[in-house]
């Protein structure tokens, strides 16, 4: 059976040494090791990750190794320096602020970009020494972003999902990064990248379309011959796990304890990691606000704030607890009265059991972060709520809200406005909570961890079954002596080479790629033997090729099937070709050349082309979805087909394309051997134009309808050289 080996930063446990100087292996907090827990704990599934803990001698390093083996775990020990370097450094001063739009927080130091290089590498090692054949990876978060590339790098083949936990920034806030560009190599190793909201998968798709000039469709990139999906999945709780703590004995008796001293006054909740993203400040400011505002809750409400502390060693945090302390006691030290606490502040973490009494008696939860990936607190309150009472306050910019639009949705900027969410939450009548809280706990209950958990490895399974049907087509050494055994036997045969991208690599300069001496030897040796028909077929004009290959014993397909020669005779064109079309079509297309900076009109015999190489990313795409939906109609009235290429729309005659002019050569010349090569879509008409027994070939690609596919024009000239 497959395993799945999940790699994060963190293991799920923590080492700690015990009051005898003993190490014990507690469980780490958070969301994510409770979700996972059910998928590595299965069978012979494993976790690869960080310990928590800095292990100097040689014998405890293996004395924790063997005790996490036990548990299904395999320890990536770091040292101190790439604690502070990699975790400290990089992933949380410079990712973290990043991607949580706290740009002026971001640290750019080289020394911690070669720590993180050196660690994720580091990760690397260690899955590949546990890693199996037919094993999938399910890698996790900022920390670990160059991990999937670095497999994929000797591991082609494996199958890898990644999942981003926080928030993908919008493009203009990532390219800030110095190593933006290696960042999402490095997440692009993978077969299926996940995100919490679609707003997250957005903004990836626009920074590698913007940074490594990689279109999508539909979500789906092409990238080296390989096809990675995205998608959103966003995380949910183990929603019985909280509702069956809340039923708990031991949850009931601590609220019947906390509820005794708090009195009849109402609770809200907040709960929180210490980070400058979840907003704890603002929500101070904002609860001085509402007190000072509505006098009439003095006395009558409290803040619970518990504030779990984290990543106390990077100086940003430093300050923020130190913000934090004082603004909790200026507070409390303005509306305070020996009966009442208006802020109860805990600086520490909690068992279960207490937060989920905190979660029952909470009237009110803030969930109001400045940036959120997801939030699984306000998750937690709402599953905790047996009685259905109670109201959630969250902030739009958390994943979370996207799911919970019953909750009082507020922006955390808009002082004001929260603080009438928290008076509007306060009176609210209960059966309205009811109602709120019933709809919430229903989308929870069905989209908890364990679906999310279903639904990304049932995603990664189908990519992977994909790309394996698909890479029956690649073109292997067994295929390779099929085509060559055929092609030994037959008498006739035919050869459609395509030339850009085929024959020669892709170049921005068309001038630039003049077939050089090995190209002109190869079509020489083919075309000498009389039995080989080659039919150089492009869209290329038919000077170029004839200046180029002219003097050659060879046949032309110009211009997708406008200019022919065949048998060393004279160029001419395609019969039956209209042109009167161009001057109504050139018309409508100066409207966008007019406004768009960068564009221009190439006018062939029998085609127009609108170019957009040069326009400004976003902008080239969107007019060439106006002038598609402009032309859809008139084209097809007119006999024109439009065609979006490569940064180019084409209209051009319904008559001329590839595939017509192929089979045509093909009727009237009658090989017993085909072979097709090309590389883009203007080929895909050839592959399906041909007779079946045909031996078409896509190049750099392997969506098509050709039947195998080869790497490069290299891998192409090496095909032809070996069958003569
Ligand atoms: C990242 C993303 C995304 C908190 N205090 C205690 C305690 N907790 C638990 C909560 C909750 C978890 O920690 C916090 O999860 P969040 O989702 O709120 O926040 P991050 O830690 O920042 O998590 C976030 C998440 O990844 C998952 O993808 O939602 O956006 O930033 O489960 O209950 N647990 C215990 N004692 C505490 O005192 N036992």
């Amino acid at each position: 059976m497959s395993r799945t080996i999940i790699v994060s930063n963190r293991l799920p446990v923590k080492a700690v040494k015990n009051d005898q100087g003993e190490l014990e292996y507690l469980p780490s907090e958070g969301g994510l090791a409770t979700g996972l827990s059910s998928v590595y704990k299965k069978g012979n599934n494993l976790w690869v990750g960080w310990p928590g803990r800095y292990f100097k001698k040689k014998e405890k390093k293996q004395e924790a190794r063997t005790a996490l083996q036990s548990k299904n775990m395999s320890p990536v020990f770091l040292t101190q320096e790439e604690i502070i370097l990699y975790y400290e450094g990089f992933s949380n001063e410079t990712l973290w602020p990043n991607f949580h739009y706290f740009n002026q927080y971001a640290l750019y130091k080289k020394s911690y970009w070669d720590a993180y290089k050196k660690v994720n590498k580091k990760f690397c090692d260690e899955l590949l020494k546990v890693l199996s054949p037919g094993d999938k990876i399910w890698v996790h978060d900022y920390q670990l972003m160059l991990v999937p590339q670095l497999i994929r790098e000797t591991h082609p083949d494996v199958s890898i999902g990644f999942f981003l936990h926080i928030p993908f920034p919008s493009f203009e806030v990532f390219r800030l990064l110095p190593w933006r560009r290696e960042l999402l190599d490095g997440v692009l190793g993978a077969d299926l990248i996940g995100f919490h909201t679609y707003d997250d998968m957005r903004h990836f798709l626009s920074a590698v379309s913007r940074i490594c000039y990689i279109s999508n469709h539909h979500g789906q990139i092409q990238k080296d011959r390989r096809t990675i999906a995205t998608d959103s999945f966003p995380i949910g709780i183990d929603y019985d796990k909280y509702a069956n703590q809340a039923a708990h004995p031991d949850t009931l008796s601590r609220e019947v304890e906390y509820r005794t001293s708090l009195g009849k006054q109402k609770l809200m909740l907040s709960i929180d990691r210490l980070d400058y993203s979840k907003g704890i400040p603002a929500r101070l400011e904002i609860f001085d606000i509402f007190l000072d505002k509505y006098p009439a809750y003095q006395g009558k409400v409290s803040l619970l704030m518990v504030v779990v502390p984290s990543r106390d060693q990077v100086e940003k945090y430093k300050h923020l607890k130190e913000e934090v302390d004082l603004l909790v006691g200026r507070i409390n030290g303005k509306y305070g009265t020996v009966n009442w606490t208006p802020i109860h502040y805990f600086y520490r973490s909690f068992p279960m059991e207490d937060l989920s009494a905190f979660y029952r008696m909470a009237d009110v939860a803030m969930v109001t972060p400045m940036r959120d990936g997801m939030n699984l607190v306000c998750k937690e309150f709402l599953a905790s709520k047996l009685d259905q009472k109670g109201v959630l306050i969250l902030s739009e910019m958390a994943g979370a809200s996207k799911e919970l639009s019953d909750a009082l949705i507020v922006n955390p900027n808009d002082k004001h406005q929260v603080v009438e969410a928290i008076y509007r939450a306060l009176t609210m009548p209960e059966e309205e909570q009811i109602k709120h809280t019933s709809i919430m706990q229903e989308t929870l209950k069905k989209f908890n961890i364990h679906h999310w958990v279903d639904l990304f490895l049932g995603k990664l399974d189908d990519v992977t079954q994909k790309r394996n049907e698909l890479a029956t087509k690649v073109l292997d050494d067994s295929v390779k002596s099929m085509i060559k055994k055929d092609f030994d036997k037959a008498k006739k045969r035919m050869l459609f080479l395509d030339y850009d991208g085929t024959l020669v690599p892709f170049h921005s300069d068309p001038q630039a790629v003049s077939p050089n001496e090995k190209l002109l030897s190869i079509l020489t040796e083919l075309s000498n033997n009389k039995a080989n028909q080659v039919v150089v077929i492009s869209g290329r004009d038919r000077k170029t090729l004839e200046n180029w290959l002219g003097h050659l014993p060879i046949d032309f397909i110009a211009e997708h099937g406008v200019w022919l020669k065949e048998n060393e005779n004279q160029w001419h064109m395609a019969e039956g070709l209209d042109n009167s079309w161009k001057g109504e079509i050139r018309e409508i297309l100066d409207i966008y050349v007019n406004k768009t900076p960068g564009s221009f009109i190439e006018e062939k015999d029998y085609s127009l082309v609108w170019h957009y190489r040069k326009v400004e990313t976003g902008l080239g795409e969107l007019r060439a979805r106006e002038i598609l939906s402009h032309l859809k109609y008139l084209a097809v009235n007119m006999n024109l087909q439009v065609l979006e290429g490569n940064k180019v729309v084409e209209i051009k005659n319904i008559e001329v394309n590839k595939g017509k002019a192929a089979l045509k050569w093909v009727q009237q010349f009658k090989p017993d051997f085909i072979l097709a090569l090309g590389d883009d879509w203007t080929d895909e008409d050839t592959f399906k134009a041909l007779p079946e027994d045909a031996y078409t070939i896509k190049v750099a690609d392997i969506h098509s309808a050709a039947k195998y596919s080869l790497e490069d024009y290299v891998a192409v000239r090496k095909l032809l050289e070996g069958l003569y």
